[in-house]
């Protein structure tokens, strides 16, 4: 085909593709229009193709066989047969897209399979949702990590299938695994596979420990806890993303698989993949909150991390602002084009989608499912705290990090037993803290720092055997924590600073009698969708104090009235819309390339090779 002709077929084929991709971008319910912006974007394609490949003469001559019912030497039936196929799929997709049905473990796996062609899905990410462990008598013990990210994915996995690439991290994973370092999971169910792939220490610290943790996640979170970065650490940090790429595409079965990156772990690995499978569908999704450009630019190394990142197809975060503070780090750091009213990046020929995909939890909570009812739920943790029956109770349900605001917690709680003598002897706040990164220095300290406080703050208002704050520094099972949600008259969140916060959405999914007040930072996520929550500043003491006591006083009429709306939102926002939202645009994206490929097919095959020059 001469260059000019198969310029002019890309820029048509391109401007087809961004028409249709306009549509559905727009779409919501406007479903006709969309498949009308498809169906003319691609006709238009097709029929520019199949003409520009032939002259003028060869074109009437066509038209004339094609009269006499011969068939023409370029016969465009298999183009227009292949075109008609995605077209089908794409509205099919479409009118999946727009139904109001809610979204479930069911419609999630339907959407794979119809969207997908039933692809199993290969997650990349660095905590596995299983941990076996040596325990002191020898037996092999199941573990599940707190982790957000960990609570959100596992429910999708279950309904996916596919393969959960991890750190192998527990001390019996490696006598668990096969020869391909596997282990299928959930134990007992084995719905998917879970990979594990080991690391030394050395290559934890900086990876892990040091790159990750004590730069990546201060660097994003405004605690005003400073970043370190260090050299080493960025090279581990490199090599252990190269390692989890080249996992990821040993898994994979096909040179386009769909492979679904998660968190600041994984910065590198987009276009380490990219560079393995050029037709992956990438997707990644940040778990955590994006700085904004000025706080972006202490990383000494931003060039490199956008552009690992533009490795993928769709990029994930929770909101609007973390993608638009992206799309500025993009525009200031490298010659990319940024397209903002479509949420396109376009770098060194590759386009990725950055859209915000607020995660949640799953709906119904498996584990709320399995939990007893309220009441005996609030018996037994009143039992186990040795507290009367009419006592008030809060829970606390963290990872022990300075992003979640505990001090600022317990200082609350301080004013508001000060401020109000009524609650002493009858409030009682239960602290659930899992220890977190320990190997950190400002890890170990927050753990002190917290530790002095509370026992500051119940020496100074213990009564007899009653202490307000009860701090219970451990790993809790789910089973545990979800007892504490049913059993708490308030769940606190006071996070400084918080990509989502699934803590709130859990305590909501737990209270299906719909009682119990939510205490929301407003730095969080969650508070963006959860108003009905008590949305307090954490760092405004005063007013936390007194939220605490509207809380505890509330009337059980507002309880149920803010309950209700805030598990409709959660019922409806769950972690299957958020994967399937996911999904449905990766599936888009596949429909496009593959209509792309099969124009470009086509018109290299029927045109006649250009005549040598001499
Ligand atoms: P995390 O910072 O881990 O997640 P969060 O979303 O609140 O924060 O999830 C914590 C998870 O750990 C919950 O599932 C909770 O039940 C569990 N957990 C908490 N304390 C525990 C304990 N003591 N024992 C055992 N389990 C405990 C990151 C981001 C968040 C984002 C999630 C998901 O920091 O902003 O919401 O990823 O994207």
């Amino acid at each position: 085909m001469r260059p000019i002709r198969r310029a002019a077929l890309a820029v048509v084929v391109l401007v087809g593709l961004l028409v249709a991709n306009q549509a559905l971008r727009t779409s919501g319910a406007a479903g006709p229009i969309v498949f009308t912006g498809l169906a003319v974007a691609l006709l238009c394609a097709l029929l520019i193709a199949w003409a520009g490949r032939a002259s003028r003469r060869q074109w009437i001559e066509e038209l004339r066989a094609a009269l006499r019912g011969t068939p023409a030497p370029h016969d465009a039936t298999a183009l227009i047969a292949d075109v008609r196929r995605h077209v089908e799929t794409l509205t099919d997709g479409v009118q999946a897209g727009a139904t109001t049905q809610p979204w479930t473990a069911r419609r999630l796996r339907r959407t794979l399979a119809e969207r997908l062609h039933g692809e199993g899905v290969l997650v990349v990410a660095n905590r596995e949702p299983y941990l076996h462990e040596r325990a002191p008598d020898g037996q092999i013990v199941v573990r599940h990590p707190a982790s957000g990210l960990v609570s959100a994915l596992e429910p999708v996995m279950r309904a996916c299938s596919g393969v959960w690439i991890g750190h192998g991290s527990g001390t019996a994973d490696r006598q668990v695994v096969d020869a391909q370092d596997h282990v299928a999971v959930p134990p007992g169910e084995d719905s998917y596979v879970l990979r594990r792939v080991w690391l030394t220490e050395e290559e934890e610290r900086g990876y892990y420990y040091g790159f990750a943790n004590e730069g990546l996640w201060p660097l994003c979170h405004n605690v005003h806890t400073r970043p370190v970065f260090r050299r080493e650490d960025w090279d581990f940090y490199r090599d252990v993303n190269e390692r989890f790429a080249a996992a990821a595409c040993e898994e994979a079965d096909r040179e386009d698989p769909i492979i679904f990156l998660q968190d600041y772990h994984f910065a590198m690995a987009p276009r380490q993949i990219r560079e393995r499978l050029p037709r992956a569908t990438i997707l990644s999704f940040w778990h955590i909150p994006w700085p904004n450009v000025e706080r972006f630019g202490i990383c000494p190394w931003p060039a490199e991390i956008l552009e690992g990142m533009l490795g993928s197809s769709i990029l994930g975060f929770h909101t609007p602002s973390h993608c638009n503070n992206f799309l500025d780090a993009v525009d200031r750091f490298l010659e990319a084009r940024v397209d903002r009213a479509g949420n396109l990046v376009v770098h060194q020929g590759l386009t990725t989608l950055v859209r915000p995909y607020p995660i949640s939890v799953e709906w119904p909570n498996h584990w709320a499912l399995q939990a007893p009812p309220a009441e005996d739920c609030r018996r037994k943790v009143l039992a186990e705290l040795k507290l009367p029956a009419d006592a008030l109770l809060g829970v606390g349900v963290d990872r022990l990090d300075y992003t979640k605001g505990l001090e600022e917690r317990m200082a609350a709680i301080e004013l508001l037993l000060e401020r109000r003598p009524e609650f002493l002897g009858r409030f009682t706040f239960v602290q659930l803290a899992a220890p977190s990164r320990t190997l950190i220095g400002t890890y170990r300290e927050l753990n002190e720092q917290v530790t002095q406080l509370v026992e500051r703050i119940n020496a100074r208002f213990a009564q007899g055997r009653w202490r307000p704050i009860v701090f219970l520094h451990a790993h809790h099972e789910p089973p545990a924590i979800f007892r504490y949600y049913r059993a708490a008259d308030l769940c606190c969140v006071s996070s400084l600073h918080d990509g989502m916060n699934l803590v709130a959405k859990e305590f909501v999914s737990a209270r299906e009698d719909e009682r119990g007040v939510l205490m929301l930072s407003q730095f969080t996520g969650a508070a963006g969708e959860l108003s009905q929550a008590l949305l307090v500043n954490p760092y405004d003491t005063e007013r936390t104090a007194e939220a605490f006591a509207t809380a505890l006083t509330m009337s059980v009429p507002e309880q149920e009235a803010r309950m209700r709306a805030m598990r409709q939102q959660v019922a409806e926002f769950n972690v299957y819309r958020w994967a399937g939202r996911m999904i449905e645009d990766a599936a888009r994206l596949r429909e496009q390339d593959r209509v792309t490929q099969t124009l470009e097919n086509h018109v290299d095959r029927e045109t006649p090779p250009e005549p040598a020059r001499t």
